[in-house]
């Protein structure tokens, strides 16, 4: 890791199938270059001056053909190019029947990161080996962006948006986390370490850390100081849905959809309260749109995802 050397490991699924493109357009690229210096040279010396080569028009049909022929056959080569680097990105969104959630904010200038567990950390990311890892996305502020050069995947984090990035570390080991996004000042030094260990190891390292949960302490102030728990909570007059362990469980709704409540539900339900109406209640949410900051909504969300943990522990 501290040596220099010439070729990023390549410590993830993904990073071995980018890295055979890559190479694939390099051989690709390189047995074109061969052939075009090829004919240069054929031809060069073919037709010299004073050479007895015959310099007669081609038969019509036969420069037609030849026309034909490299036309289609480079642009079938560039769509099956197209076709096989775009089969991977489709391949990383459907998302995988076994994974590890995480959740990450970015924030001028550091990563911080939620364990499904509540386990916290900023500016370092534990993954086990092996295991897809699904990473839930957002940013306080402005844009960021997640680039692990190791697992050759890259991932803006615009804010208002909830984005995902999946990957599946192989290789256990310590690879570098950077934001490759200009962001503010202190850009360069938004960087971190991401850490693959074994499951076994990651299991242990889990269970050691504390469970502070500070952004959804957080969020619970806000919670009741913005009039939330005026309509969701206990004694209110309102009716409102409780949202204990609402977070990652199916919801209908009054148009007789079943939509999971993700993290980008929670967020569309804050600021547009009025798109998804919850089965059986009023749309009299007001809308938050433009009352909350970034950073209120990222707190408020892993106040009510916090809910759903705690429900989950006392069954
Ligand atoms: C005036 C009462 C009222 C206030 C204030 C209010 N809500 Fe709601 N909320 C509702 C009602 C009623 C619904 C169900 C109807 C709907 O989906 O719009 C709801 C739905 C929701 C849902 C979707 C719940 C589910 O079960 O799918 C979330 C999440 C939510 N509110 C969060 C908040 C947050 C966070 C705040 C504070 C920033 C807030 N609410 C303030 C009344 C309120
Ligand atoms: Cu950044």
């Amino acid at each position: 890791m501290d040596s220099l050397t010439l070729m990023l490991p390549a410590a993830s699924s993904e990073a071995v199938g980018t890295d055979i493109i890559l190479y694939g357009l390099i051989a690709g690229s390189g047995a074109i270059i061969a052939l075009v210096s090829f004919l240069i040279f054929f031809f060069a010396i073919r037709y010299r001056k004073g050479s007895k080569a015959s310099r007669e028009r081609l038969p019509e049909w036969f420069r037609r053909d030849i026309e034909l022929g490299w036309t289609f056959a480079t642009a079938g080569l560039f769509v099956a190019i197209f076709a096989w680097a775009a089969s991977q990105n489709f391949a990383l969104a459907v998302p995988p029947l076994s994974r590890q959630e995480i959740h990450v904010v970015g924030k001028q200038w550091m990563w911080k990161v939620e364990h499904s567990g509540g386990q916290r950390e900023i500016n370092e990311l534990h993954v086990p080996a092996g295991e897809t890892v699904d990473l839930v996305m957002e940013s306080q502020d402005v844009i960021h962006s997640f680039f692990v050069p190791a697992f050759r995947v890259k991932q803006d984090v615009v804010p208002g948006h909830v984005e995902r990035l999946r990957f599946t570390p192989e290789k256990k080991g310590t690879y570098h986390l950077f934001c490759a996004e200009y962001c503010g000042s202190e850009h360069s030094k938004m960087t971190g370490r991401i850490v693959v260990m074994s499951p076994d190891d990651y299991a242990d390292w889990l269970a050691v850390q504390p469970e502070g949960d500070d952004l959804a302490d957080e969020g619970r102030k806000l919670f009741v100081a913005r009039g939330c728990a005026g309509c969701h909570e206990g004694s209110s007059q309102v009716r409102a849905p409780r949202l204990a362990g609402v977070y990652g469980s199916p919801v209908p709704l009054t148009d007789g959809r079943i939509v999971t409540a993700d993290e980008q539900y929670i967020r569309d339900s804050i600021l547009q309260p009025k798109r998804d109406v919850v089965a059986g209640f009023a749309p009299i949410m007001p809308s938050f749109a433009g009352a909350l900051t970034e950073g209120e909504l990222v707190s408020l969300s892993a106040y009510i995802r916090s809910l759903s943990r705690a429900r989950a522990d006392q069954p």
